[in-house]
């Protein structure tokens, strides 16, 4: 097979650039993995910032997003016996968008599928060939047939796991890791959401959230340490520990039910630099990772999605290949940004084992001093609904 441009991952990352290529005539292929169910059957992002939704109607993909999604103008903060709200829409002039990553990567699909993209699911092996010359290539299987793509240039949107970055040579890959000890449970269960607005939660025993996908669909997140299987948490136990760190006036009307979907998410903050290797780019999760916090990773992936859709375009139709040479700069540049954000977010809202008594007192003074100052919220809703690009 050969096409112009051999797109390994068919997440959000992969598919929207896909979209956003052939839109303006440019030839790609996406191998995944996975099958197309069980992409979909993963329950990720939430909250989707405007310029992320931007690309989505530039993709043509806005229809069903701009008419089920939820328009949220600010969220709750519960921490030291108050309930504190972020005003987004006046500190920022902006909003964000609650459409869930799951319905996003549908609509991809469905837009791709409409457009007779090319999508390889179970593609299995795939590896990447002669990044450094002018020919790259794909390698992969499907079934017992050994198959290749001969392409112009290589995008590894193949998340955290993939295989991509690796393909980068150690002296020349930089990698910047986060552990934290801790990680987020998350459940999905038909209830109605215990509040019209996301409630980001501290409490001594630990961070939660409230979230939601629609006005029936809700979705919770407990902080478990690193270890805790899904196995370990009945439901019971998970409502229970969720009701134990909201407020009483929340706790008191949260509805609960069957967890229809239950996970638990790592929280980890990872950067690998360059983005580049000769016609290999990397985009999304493939090259950063930040804990969910702050909502960044989806919106993140989308901003490289941008740059480096701006970059194959200005190759292509104007010859142009200063894009290209500036895509890794231009994206770090946002995701430091990014990392810095979600990693002050994590730090304010969760449950730090072994924590002294004065950091636990700086904690709450940041809290705060975030509260009773108008550039701290200021500062806080700017990142929270994306810095521009
Ligand atoms: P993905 O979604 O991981 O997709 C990569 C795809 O590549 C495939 N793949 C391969 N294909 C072929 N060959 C290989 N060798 C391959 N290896 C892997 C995989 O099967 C997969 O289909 O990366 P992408 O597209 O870059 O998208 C990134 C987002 O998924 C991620 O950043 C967000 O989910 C992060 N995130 C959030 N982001 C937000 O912006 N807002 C949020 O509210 C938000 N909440 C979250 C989150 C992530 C969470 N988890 C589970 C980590 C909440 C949670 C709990
Ligand atoms: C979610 O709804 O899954 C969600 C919302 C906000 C976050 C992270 C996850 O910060």
């Amino acid at each position: 097979m050969k096409t112009q441009v051999c797109i390994i991952g068919g997440g959000p990352s992969g598919l929207l650039l896909s979209q956003l290529l052939h839109l303006q005539g440019i030839a790609s292929v996406v191998l995944e993995r996975q099958s197309r169910d069980y992409v979909l059957g993963r329950i990720r992002a939430g909250v989707l910032e405007q310029g992320f939704a931007r690309l989505m109607r530039t993709a043509q993909c806005g229809e069903r997003m701009d008419r089920e999604g939820e328009i949220h103008h600010g969220f709750l903060v519960a921490h030291h016996d108050r309930l504190d709200r972020l005003d987004l829409a006046r500190y920022s002039g902006e909003s964000v968008l609650v459409y869930g990553q799951t319905e996003v990567t549908r609509d991809l699909y469905a837009a791709r599928d409409r457009m007779q993209g090319q999508i390889v699911h179970n593609a299995q092996d795939v590896l990447p060939h002669d990044l450094t010359s002018d020919s790259p290539w794909v390698s992969y299987r499907l079934g017992d047939e050994s198959l290749r793509v001969d392409c112009d240039f290589v995008v590894g949107a193949d998340g955290f796991h993939g295989v991509s970055r690796k393909c980068i040579p150690k002296d020349v890959l930089r990698e910047y890791e986060k552990v934290y000890p801790f990680g987020w449970l998350g459940v999905l269960s038909r209830t109605k959401p215990v509040s019209p607005e996301i409630v980001y939660a501290l409490h001594p025993r630990g961070f939660a959230m409230c979230s939601l996908r629609s006005q029936v669909l809700s979705r919770y997140y407990i902080q478990v340490p690193s270890g805790d299987t899904v196995e370990q948490w009945s439901d019971e136990a998970f409502w229970d520990e969720l009701k134990r760190r909201l407020p009483d006036t929340l706790s008191q009307r949260l509805e609960t039910g069957a967890a229809i979907e239950k996970s638990i998410a790592p929280l980890r903050s990872f950067v690998a630099e360059p983005m580049r290797y000769g016609r290999l780019f990397l985009a999304g999760d493939a090259a950063h990772i930040v804990p969910p916090t702050g909502a960044r990773g989806l919106n993140t992936a989308g901003s490289d999605v941008f740059y480096l859709n701006q970059a194959l375009c200005a190759h292509y139709l104007q010859g142009d290949s200063s894009g290209l040479d500036g895509y890794s700069a231009k994206a770090l540049a946002r995701v430091w940004k990014t990392q810095r954000f979600a990693w002050w977010m994590t730090g304010l809202l969760h449950r730090f084992d072994g924590a002294s008594e004065f950091d636990q007192r700086l904690q709450r003074s940041e809290l705060e001093y975030l509260f009773a100052s108008e550039s701290a919220q200021r500062a806080l809703a700017e990142n929270y609904v994306g810095l521009p690009y």
